[in-house]
């Protein structure tokens, strides 16, 4: 027969297990997400201000995110002011900061030169920034990494890595960079490389993955889409619930399990559009696809890896994917639908 406890001292003893677990685990406490109202920010800075407090996360962007300062602290911020930088990390004491400011593949292409100084110009601000004042700092790599030469299924790890995209040339540079003040100077960079990220909040603008979002939109406004990417390219994909988990995962990790840094293969589903729009009709039966080849995204996908292998990120702090393509097709469906119904 279980014992029964007293309500008010069950709650004293949930709380107190709480916040001791929660002191016990938690790195991070004044966090600053720089690039904040792009596609990964309107999201991770809702669900960072939800484990940690809306307080001690400070969404900074260019411009205005109305939606992100109605909870919590926000700045408008040039990451590429390094100034201006070093001024919202001393006045709200950061400890972490989320570098998410980049032009993406395709859009870099049309203008490589200012591609890599924005793409490294905020970079280099948010290393010197930490070095400064002694912060952790996550700048997320990407599939794109990687180029023709590597293993195209299962990408280990560790392997050549020879971009053709001037975003590839930034992450890679960017993966160096990180590594090189992580041993130089001691500061505690992270980072992994993300797939084509899909999500339902903000949209993502001017990479090669974007079809992989763009077509759920479309399945529910209209039934049919256009594609730019050929039908037979695979390419890793992620939901945003798994990327949210792995960046906060990978942040709190402890330090003495990790023989990488940055950055971390991570992976959950891979497909080609003709797969995806498959998953699609099994909910919207009349679903159709054609495709409008954009060949500037067809080379970048082709020069992609169709598969990366993640175990690194599996060993050394635990990387588990939960979202696969059939789950995330349902929820994208059910949550575009709901909300563009109520529209
Ligand atoms: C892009 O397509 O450029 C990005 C990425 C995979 O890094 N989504």
């Amino acid at each position: 027969m279980s014992k029964k406890i007293c309500p008010f001292y069950e709650k004293f003893l949930r709380n107190n297990l709480y916040l001791y677990s929660r002191n016990f685990y938690k790195q991070m406490k004044r966090i600053l997400i720089i690039g904040a109202g792009g596609q990964i920010g309107s999201e991770l800075t809702p669900y960072l201000r939800s484990i940690y407090g809306a307080d001690n996360v400070v969404a900074t962007d260019l411009r205005e995110c109305p939606s992100l300062a109605q909870n919590g602290p926000f700045e408008t911020l040039d990451a590429l002011d390094a100034q201006a930088l070093d001024a919202v990390v001393r006045r709200y004491n950061i400890d972490s900061v989320f570098n998410l400011v980049a032009l993406l593949s395709a859009v870099g292409e049309r203008n490589p030169q200012l591609a890599w100084q924005i793409n490294m110009g905020a970079l280099m601000n948010c290393l010197e920034v930490a070095r400064q004042h002694k912060c952790a700092l996550f700048t997320p790599s990407s599939i794109g990494a990687f180029g023709n030469s590597a293993p195209k299924n299962k990408t280990p790890q560790d392997t050549v890595m020879q971009p053709s995209t001037i975003y590839g040339v930034c992450k890679v540079t960017g993966e160096l960079l990180s590594n090189y003040y992580a041993v130089r100077y001691g500061i505690d960079t992270r980072s992994v490389r993300f797939p084509g990220i899909i999500s339902n909040v903000a949209l993502p603008g001017g990479g090669t993955t974007d079809y992989a979002v763009e077509i759920f939109y479309e399945a529910v406004k209209s039934g049919k889409y256009t594609c730019a990417v050929p039908h037979d390219v695979y390419m890793d994909m992620i939901y945003m619930p798994d990327a949210l988990r792995a960046c906060v995962e990978l942040m709190e990790a402890d330090p003495t399990k990790l023989v990488h840094r940055n950055s971390f293969n991570i992976a959950s589903m891979s497909f080609t559009p003709d797969i995806l729009a498959a998953e699609i009709r099994r909910h919207i039966p009349d679903f159709a696809i054609d495709f409008d080849i954009d060949p500037v995204k067809e080379q970048i996908a082709r020069s992609w890896p169709d598969m990366l292998d993640d175990t690194c990120a599996r060993e050394e702090w635990g990387w588990k994917p939960e979202w696969d393509l059939s789950r995330m097709t349902s929820d994208m469906l059910s949550v575009l639908s709901q909300r563009l119904d109520n529209k």
